[in-house]
């Protein structure tokens, strides 16, 4: 019986392209029906790549979102970013490719995005996302310049927050997935390890109130994790920033947005974990954290690139 519910299986990694703020952790997240991946009106919000497991009927889609792509990257972070969502597209079963529909034209990031498929003979299933914001006109020749490009497979109009157009776009995804056994568990979410997914959380908050005057200088490290009997967990946290005048934003008046960020981001952790967490966070200078070593690797980034 077992052996027969195994026939017909497909499983394989589709993965989410596109320029900054495309709406790509969006999208995904929606296609697999939980947030796993963080998301805000900011670019350069996912930093690493960061799977979620998506079940259509016998197909399992192990969705990989990664950083926008985006050119002319400096920072040695920005770098190791750009270079995971082009790898992650390397190794996948198919490319998603994620276009911002509201913007006034295909933007320079996606063109070039779509010139490097092309180098490397690869075509994308693009969702033109965003179509909530955009008239049905201007969508169309936006979608007939991605034909013309030649670099499209199939071309779906989406908005990845109302959900128009996701499930078509899932169910061909799940056409296209190879015939085989499944990864990982059917109620499985992510690979991303429980230490990971906090520290994201935490920095998903940090990006909604303080991105304007910290941008892109704070990250999140998950120092310690520990669980009790009574099923509640106690996580404790270090948000890292570049100089001593930024953990006093971080903190804020009388300490008031740290309470806050730790308060938004223990409810949201616990939501998750479907368990109690304590959730303790503390501020701390680490003038070259976006160069070290260690947090690359906690974080499935190369270094050296
Ligand atoms: N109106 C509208 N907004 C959207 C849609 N999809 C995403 N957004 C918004 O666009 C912003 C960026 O979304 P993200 O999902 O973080 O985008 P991303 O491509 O993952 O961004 P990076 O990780 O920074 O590259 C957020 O404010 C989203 O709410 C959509 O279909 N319609
Ligand atoms: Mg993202």
């Amino acid at each position: 019986m077992a052996r027969e519910n195994k026939a017909g299986r497909r499983c394989g990694f589709v993965a989410v392209l596109g320029a900054p703020n495309a709406g790509k952790s969006t999208l995904m997240n929606r296609m697999v029906g939980t947030k796993v991946s963080i998301v805000s009106p900011r670019v350069q919000t996912t930093r690493s790549r960061i799977t979620a497991i998506g079940m259509r009927g016998k197909t399992q889609i192990v969705f990989v979102d990664t950083p926008g792509i985006f050119f002319g990257p400096r920072r040695r972070l920005e770098r190791a970013m750009v270079d995971a969502a082009w790898r992650a597209g390397a190794d996948a079963d198919a490319i998603l490719l994620v276009v911002d529909a509201a913007k006034r034209a295909i933007d320079d990031d996606t063109r070039r995005i779509v010139e490097g498929l092309k180098a490397k003979n690869r075509k994308a299933v693009v969702a033109l996302n965003k179509i909530d914001l955009v008239r049905k006109d201007t969508l169309l020749t936006k979608a007939r310049e991605l034909d013309a490009t030649g670099a499209a497979a199939r071309i779906f109009m989406v908005s990845a927050v109302e959900g128009d157009g996701v499930e078509d776009l899932a169910a061909y995804l799940a056409e296209q997935m190879p015939e085989g056994p499944w990864h990982y568990p059917e109620d499985q979410l992510t690979d991303m390890s429980e230490r990971l997914l906090a520290a994201e959380i935490t920095r998903e908050q940090l990006f909604l109130r303080l991105h304007d005057e910290l941008p892109h200088a704070v990250a999140v490290e998950t120092e310690t994790w520990e669980e009790f009997k009574n099923g509640s967990v106690r996580v404790a946290q270090a948000i890292y920033v570049e100089r001593d005048s930024q953990r006093g934003i971080v903190l804020g008046k009388g300490g008031s947005m740290i309470k806050a960020i730790g308060e938004a981001a223990r409810k949201e952790l616990a939501k998750i974990l479907g368990r109690a967490v304590h959730l303790s966070l503390r501020v701390k200078t680490r003038a070259d954290w976006s160069e070290a070593r260690e947090l690359y690797k906690d974080w499935g980034l190369e270094w050296n690139n």
